[in-house]
């Protein structure tokens, strides 16, 4: 990734050189040393910036009072997570691209360069623009060739999280990865102090097992599920100290709707692709479904603790995996393991009391997947396995985080008497109150196919 993005520096020395220097300063990877602002105050163009989760802001320079940004749509090499890579199209060198920050009431002038293979624009989402500036193709603009630069250039006057995308051959282009995140601040400053704000989009993949390409022509059933482009265990936890008031911006590019599920609070749902909703709109949800094509903001007071951040629907929460299996749930397998060994080597069934096994099995290295294909469930925790993937992550909030510390602190310690206990390891244990179900015979249940 970085080679290529020298290597067309180096060759087409189309952004300024202060864009390097910025590139070290502006956020970087998880596990970069590049120097941040903290994370409460303004910085000097009066916002908190956004914390693009595994991703980062693009610099700009001011060329007579017009805000100026460069994206370059091209291939990019990608890693969902180690052990899964791709190569995608993107901007700049990244899937999603570079979030692009302004404020209400700049002046933009956004060049885009196209060094993919085929023609593209780019559509600016939700934002209010003159209509030749809304990147149809062949609609509002003609296509930008491969080689060409086309300059969009428009007033702020709106603030919000919107995002960025080709409306060129889009069942392509979105399906490879090209999308990125366009947040407008409030030209005042915000209504209610923002502490911490992160910001990624939600989007799915069609990268069979064994191959390097994403396939475009899958409709419904992906193998990766990325906040990001990124699956778990290798989404950056969003992290606050306790008390921040944090925003999470979430905008969905991907082909399914996504309920978006948080932990340990009830957020406030504060704005959509419209921009940010009057205070009388604000509701209190635990869940939130965003939608293709929206963008939602979650609002919390944080709390201390671990707290899983993640898509409801359950598929979603998980890496590749087969969708037309026989359901091997309670089926006795007996002896039939050793007669398929003896024609397949590495045979193993797994299921009948449940695919919790599965972690165990790829962990230990007894199940070898396809090459370039991720488990179905990975990560581990304080605990134990995780048995996740896909669209989740862990909000960390900690008593003791420095203002502006973005680093992952590790597992919450909790406090005494307020972690869940064995008090028996007896089923029999207790006298809980239990139903029968009417005139079953259970053993036949047991017994079905
Ligand atoms: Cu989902």
């Amino acid at each position: 990734m970085n080679v290529s993005r020298r290597h067309w520096l180096s060759a087409g020395g189309l952004l300024p050189l202060a864009w390097l220097a910025n590139r070290a300063a502006a956020q970087g990877q998880p596990g970069s040393e590049a120097p941040r602002a903290p994370a409460a105050a303004a910085n000097r163009h009066g916002f908190v910036p956004v914390r693009t989760l595994n991703g980062w802001t693009l610099p700009h320079r001011m060329v007579g009072g017009v805000k100026e940004f460069h994206l370059v749509a091209e291939e990019v090499e990608h890693e969902f997570a180690p052990g899964s890579r791709a190569k995608c199209w993107g901007y700049n060198g990244t899937t999603p691209g570079p979030t692009i920050e302004a404020v209400e009431g700049d002046r933009v002038r956004i060049l885009v360069t196209n060094r993919l293979p085929e023609h593209t624009t780019i559509h600016w989402h939700g934002i209010l623009l003159p209509s030749g500036m809304d990147g149809v193709g062949g609609l509002s603009q003609p296509h930008i060739r491969p080689g060409e630069t086309y300059a969009y250039e428009f007033t702020l006057r709106q603030h919000g999280t919107h995002m960025y995308h080709p409306h060129a051959d889009e069942m392509v282009q979105l399906a490879v990865g090209m999308m990125g995140l366009f947040i407008i601040h409030p030209r005042g400053g915000e209504p209610r102090r923002i502490d911490r704000d992160y910001a990624f989009l939600l989007h799915n993949w069609a990268l069979h097992p064994g191959t390097y390409r994403p396939d475009p022509a899958i409709m419904q059933e992906f193998d990766l599920w990325t906040f990001n482009s990124k699956v778990f265990p290798a989404i950056e936890p969003p992290v606050a100290r306790t008390g921040e008031r944090v925003r999470i911006r979430i905008g969905n590019l991907s082909m399914w709707n996504h309920p978006i599920h948080l932990h340990g609070v009830q957020f406030e749902v504060t704005g959509g692709d419209g921009g940010r909703w009057p205070r009388s709109l604000w509701r209190p949800e635990s869940t939130e479904v965003v939608a293709v094509g929206q963008t939602r903001d979650f609002e919390f007071t944080a709390v201390a603790g671990d707290w899983a951040l993640h898509c409801h629907m359950s598929h979603h929460t998980m890496n590749a995996m087969g969708h037309d299996l026989p359901n091997p749930l309670g089926v006795r397998q007996g002896d039939l393991d050793a007669a398929i060994r003896r024609m397949l080597p590495d045979y193993m069934s797994m299921g009948a009391s449940g695919m919790a096994e599965h972690q165990e099995h790829t962990a230990m290295g007894h199940m070898r997947g396809p090459e370039n294909t991720l488990p179905m469930m990975m990560g581990q925790g304080p605990f134990g396995a995780l048995e996740m993937g896909g669209m989740f992550t862990v909000v960390k909030v900690r008593d003791d985080l420095a203002s502006g510390d973005f680093r992952d602190p590790g597992w919450y310690e909790n406090p005494r008497g307020t972690l869940a206990h064995r008090v028996s390891d007896d089923a029999d244990f207790g006298a809980p109150a239990r139903r029968e179900p009417p005139g079953r015979d259970h053993e036949s249940m047991d017994h079905g196919t």
